[in-house]
C-alpha cells in the first residue's frame, strides 16, 4: 500500500495518482520512493501496457515539498543525487509508455517530472512554471535535458529564465504537450489516450523509445546500428506477425503485449 499515491490498475493502464492534493502533490521523500516502486511494479506486471501519471485535487504536482527544506541547511547535489535523479531514471528505464496527464499545475521539478514522461496531455486548466529561477535554482530533475530537447533552445532558456507561466493552449503551440482536452471530461480523454496506447505492440513501443532516446546520445552511425538490433528484437515478437497477419487478412490486429 501506498501513501503519497494511489496505484490503480484497469484495462491495461497503470494509474499512478500523486495524491497530497492541499500541497499542490509537492514532493516529499516517501513519495519519490513511492514513485519508483510504482513504475517498478507497473514494469513487471504484464497486465501494464501503459502508464498515466496524474495528480489529485487542483494541481499535478508543484515540485519539491518547500515545507521540507525552509529553514536549516540543505545538501542540494544530495537531495537530488538520493531522491530525484533515481525517480528520473527509472521513468526512462521503464520499457512501457508513460502519459503524463497534467491535470492542473505542473511547477519546479514537477514540470521536469512532466517532461521525463514520453507523452504529455493537459487538461485546459493545466499550466507550467519552470518555478527554479524565482528561488535562485537552476532547473534540476532532467529539467535542463528534456526541455531544450522538447521546445528548442531558444524557449527552453526562456522558460528557465524568466519563469513565466505557460497556458495549457501556448503549450500545445509549443509543442510542450501533445494534446489539451476540456477540464470536465479530462480524465476520461487521458485514460481513452492511455487504453489506446495499451492496446498497442508493448514490446515494440518499449523498444521505440529505447531506441528513440539513445538516439538523441548517438551518431547517425551508432543510431543505424541499433535500430537494426532493435529492429531484430521487435521482428521476433508475437504482435509483429500479428500485424502483418492482420494486414494480409484485412482485418483489426488483436496485439497482446508479447
Ligand atoms: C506548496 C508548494 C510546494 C509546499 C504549492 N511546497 N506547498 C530540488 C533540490 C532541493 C531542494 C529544492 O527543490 C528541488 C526541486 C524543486 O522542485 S525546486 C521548485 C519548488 N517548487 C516551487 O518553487 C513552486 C512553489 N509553488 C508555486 O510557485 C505556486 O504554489 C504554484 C505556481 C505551483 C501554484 O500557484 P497558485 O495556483 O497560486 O497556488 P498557491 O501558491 O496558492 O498554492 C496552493 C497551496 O499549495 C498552498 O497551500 P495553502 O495551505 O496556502 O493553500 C501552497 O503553499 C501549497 N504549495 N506549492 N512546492
Amino acid at each position: 500500500m501506498y501513501e503519497t499515491i494511489l496505484y490503480e490498475v484497469s484495462e491495461g493502464v497503470a494509474v499512478v495518482t500523486l495524491n497530497r492534493p492541499d500541497k499542490f502533490n509537492a514532493f516529499t521523500e516517501l513519495m519519490h520512493k513511492e514513485i519508483i516502486a510504482a513504475l517498478k511494479d507497473a514494469q513487471k506486471d504484464d497486465a501494464v501496457r501503459c502508464i498515466l501519471l496524474t495528480g489529485a485535487g487542483r494541481a499535478f504536482n508543484a515540485g519539491q515539498d518547500l515545507g521540507e527544506v525552509s529553514g536549516g541547511e540543505v545538501d542540494f547535489g544530495g537531495f537530488l543525487r538520493k531522491r530525484y535523479n533515481p525517480m528520473i531514471l527509472q521513468l526512462q528505464k521503464t520499457e512501457k509508455p508513460i502519459v503524463a496527464a497534467v491535470n492542473g499545475v505542473a511547477a519546479g521539478a514537477g514540470m521536469s517530472l512532466a517532461l521525463a514522461c514520453d507523452i504529455r496531455l493537459a487538461s485546459e486548466k493545466a499550466s507550467f512554471v519552470n518555478a527554479f529561477v524565482s528561488i535562485g535554482l537552476v532547473p534540476d530533475s532532467g529539467g535542463c535535458y528534456f526541455l531544450p530537447r522538447i521546445v528548442g533552445i531558444g524557449k527552453a532558456l526562456e522558460l528557465a529564465m524568466t519563469g513565466e507561466k505557460v497556458s495549457a493552449e501556448e503549450a500545445l503551440r509549443i509543442g510542450l504537450v501533445n494534446k489539451v482536452y476540456p477540464a470536465e471530461s479530462f480524465m476520461e480523454e487521458a485514460l481513452a489516450y492511455a487504453r489506446k496506447l495499451a492496446a498497442l505492440p508493448t514490446r515494440g513501443i518499449g523498444l521505440i523509445k529505447r531506441t528513440m532516446y539513445k538516439g538523441l546520445e548517438m551518431g547517425l552511425e551508432e543510431t543505424l546500428e541499433y535500430e537494426a538490433y532493435a529492429q531484430e528484437v521487435a521482428g521476433s515478437t508475437a504482435d509483429h506477425k500479428e500485424g502483418v497477419a492482420a494486414f494480409m487478412e484485412k482485418r483489426a490486429p488483436r496485439f497482446t503485449g508479447r
